[in-house]
């Protein structure tokens, strides 16, 4: 690997003796292991990181907001098993970026967000610097593990301990404290090539027990109601072929989660994501794969599983493969649990299975089958209505035809009723293609992946917003089109935050807390920055741009216009508003 080194110094005897510096440094460790790419926002004191980063041929990408570019990275790290890296100034910016950085963390995804800070010295002595903040200490608590370095000797080892943390066991984000003195520190050339680390396999194969793996088949055998929840860690995982082995020859039937959604494509026979509410609670035996008993699975109890009760247990045995020794018995009992990475754990469990595995009871199948053909038929029925104005129905029948077309496309979403319409309506046939708000249901994300999934795919993105989230980060279309990214945008825009027909109570000026300006042209932010921009009220219309989005591969931002009456409060969570009625 050849160092890049700064400008020869001419020593006391004349004598030219190459050095390098703090910047070269991290730049060079990065290189050497294997990270391109860096999402950022340049400014005091990484500017001239940013542009070397460049010149020694790293892609920068530079944002608009720090917690885009933190989002970027995040979702890097998910799809490549790499750290994604967003780089910030100090202070503000730093914790702009720690957003990001704490949901990548709580998502499980790898990311470094790397900040540069203010004179050590000055801010431990809280003597007022210029964007003065311990952000070291800021930062611990909110990711998985947080690192300064001091002296460009200690570049190699700072970068190779980040990227360990990040990627190793469960993946997590990093944060590493870059003070501005530690880039101009100059250091010879061959010394600072010497103090580089390329990191060993850094994410460990973790084979699971062989007594947990057949504790878990024993389980999985005596089902009668046996199902396999697929989570995002599934997804990340990349044993796709495994995963499907296993599901095939085991014939048991699967839930996936919102990004598991496309391990298997969702056409599968044996997926049951459309009969969710019956298969919870019907289920004796549930095998998680890479997913959490969180909010998003109401915690394994309650009424979504059959207990009578928010807090009873519905009964199922469960065995959970997860590389978090920790994570077992979080909310419910797990019986067995599977300790391990999971393409070791499900390879191991499809060597105990062979070939002569009997498929689940037919009764299950079949009574799997009738709930979710009569929910297919139901959507299949709703799905071909074609009312006046538009509504999240008809304008995710066009979203869903052209994804079935596309299926390379990558998928974003977020936004209440935009997020959670577009997880059952549209369907996704490749594994990591369908990236959305994640465990915390967070708003924000859509343009920071949008603009690493086009950069890190190179395929077409597709961006199903509401006009609420899409607000969080919208200014991100002038990045789009600054790097001209094959990114299609398509604001399903009902003038508000769930819906836009709510009025002031009081009969005063101002509008209701949730609602927009009216009828506004989303699509001429697109046109500002010399993009396509789209107004669409009709399916016909929608389709019609974003056909010539995917063949153009332009930057396009498509207003979908629909109904304003369309929408509930938070979609399918409703029942998290500690005070809003049940709809
Ligand atoms: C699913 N369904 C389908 C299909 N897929 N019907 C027909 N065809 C297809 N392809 C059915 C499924 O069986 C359910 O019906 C229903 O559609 C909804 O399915 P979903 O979305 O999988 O299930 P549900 O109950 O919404 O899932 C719970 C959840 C989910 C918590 C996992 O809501 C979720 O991921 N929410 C994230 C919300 C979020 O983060 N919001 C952002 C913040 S909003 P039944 O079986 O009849 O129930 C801030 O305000
Ligand atoms: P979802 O929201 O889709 O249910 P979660 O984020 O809750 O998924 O769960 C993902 C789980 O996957 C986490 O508990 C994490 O520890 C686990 N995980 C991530 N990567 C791997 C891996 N390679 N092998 C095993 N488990 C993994």
């Amino acid at each position: 690997m050849g160092a890049t080194v700064s400008e020869p110094k001419v020593t006391a005897d004349a004598e030219p003796t190459q050095v390098t510096d703090g910047f070269h440094l991290v730049i060079d460790a990065l290189k050497l292991n294997g990270i391109d790419t860096i999402f950022g926002l340049p400014g005091i004191p990484v500017t001239d990181l940013t542009r070397k980063a460049q010149a020694a041929g790293m892609r920068v990408i530079s944002f608009r907001h720090e917690q885009n570019a933190g989002n970027a990275a995040a979702i890097a790290g998910f799809m490549t098993q790499k750290p994604g890296i967003c780089l910030t100034v100090s202070a503000p910016g730093f914790l702009n970026g720690l957003t990001a950085l704490a949901n990548a963390t709580t998502n499980c995804f790898p990311m470094i967000l790397i900040s540069g800070s203010s004179e050590r010295e000055i801010v431990d002595l809280q003597q007022g610097d210029y964007e003065e903040m311990d952000q070291l200490a800021v930062a611990k608590p909110l990711c998985k593990a947080a690192f300064r370095v001091l002296h460009a000797e200690d570049i190699g080892v700072g970068i190779a301990r980040a990227i360990r943390a990040a990627v190793s066991g469960r993946p997590g984000g990093v944060y590493l404290d870059l003070p501005a003195r530690l880039f101009p520190q100059s250091v010879d050339a061959q010394a600072g090539r010497n103090s580089l680390i390329k990191v060993v396999d850094p994410a460990p194969r973790q084979i699971p027990a062989q007594d947990a793996v057949q504790r878990a088949l024993e389980l999985l055998k005596g089902a009668k109601r046996p199902l396999i929840l697929l989570g995002k860690g599934a997804a990340y995982a990349q044993a796709d072929a495994e995963i499907r082995a296993l599901i095939e020859r085991s014939g048991i039937p699967y839930l996936p989660m919102a990004m598991a959604k496309g391990i298997l494509p969702d056409t599968h026979e044996q997926s049951a994501a459309a009969a969710r509410s019956f298969v919870l609670p019907g289920a004796d035996v549930v095998m998680l794969v890479g997913a959490r008993l969180n909010w998003l699975l109401s915690h394994g109890k309650g009424k979504t599983w059959g207990g009578k009760n928010p807090k009873d247990w519905g009964g199922q045995k469960f065995i959970q493969i997860d590389i978090s020794p920790q994570e077992a018995d979080s909310n419910v009992r797990i019986d067995a649990p599977l300790v391990g990475d999971i393409g070791s754990c499900v390879t191991a469990l499809l060597a105990g299975i062979g070939s002569g595995w009997a498929k689940p009871p037919a009764e299950w199948l079949n009574a799997i089958a009738e709930r979710k053909n009569k929910n297919l038929a139901k959507m299949a029925e709703t799905l071909a209505k074609n009312p006046a104005p538009m509504n999240f129905h008809s304008a995710l029948n066009v979203v869903r035809d052209i994804v079935k077309a596309n299926p390379d496309a990558m998928l974003v979403n977020e936004g209440a009723n935009a997020l959670d319409f577009t997880r059952s309506i549209v369907d996704m046939y490749q594994p990591r293609k369908r990236l959305d708000v994640g465990t915390w249901g967070v708003m924000g994300i859509g343009m920071g992946f949008a603009v690493a999934a086009a950069v890190v795919s190179g395929q077409p993105v597709i961006a199903i917003e509401g006009d609420s989230a899409f607000g969080f980060s919208g200014m991100e279309v002038e990045t789009i089109c600054r790097y001209n990214l094959p990114v299609c945008v398509v604001i399903l825009n009902n003038n508000g935050v769930y819906r836009g027909d709510e009025v002031n109570p009081t009969g005063g000026p101002d509008p209701a807390p949730l609602v927009f300006v009216k009828d506004a042209r989303y699509e001429m932010l697109m046109q500002a920055f010399g993009g396509v921009g789209v107004h669409a009220s009709t399916p016909a219309e929608l389709r019609q741009a974003m056909e010539e989005a995917i063949r153009s591969r332009k930057p396009t931002l498509i207003n979908a216009v629909i109904d304003e009456r369309a929408g509930t409060e938070s979609g399918r969570i409703t029942a998290l508003n500690p005070s809003a009625k049940k709809k």
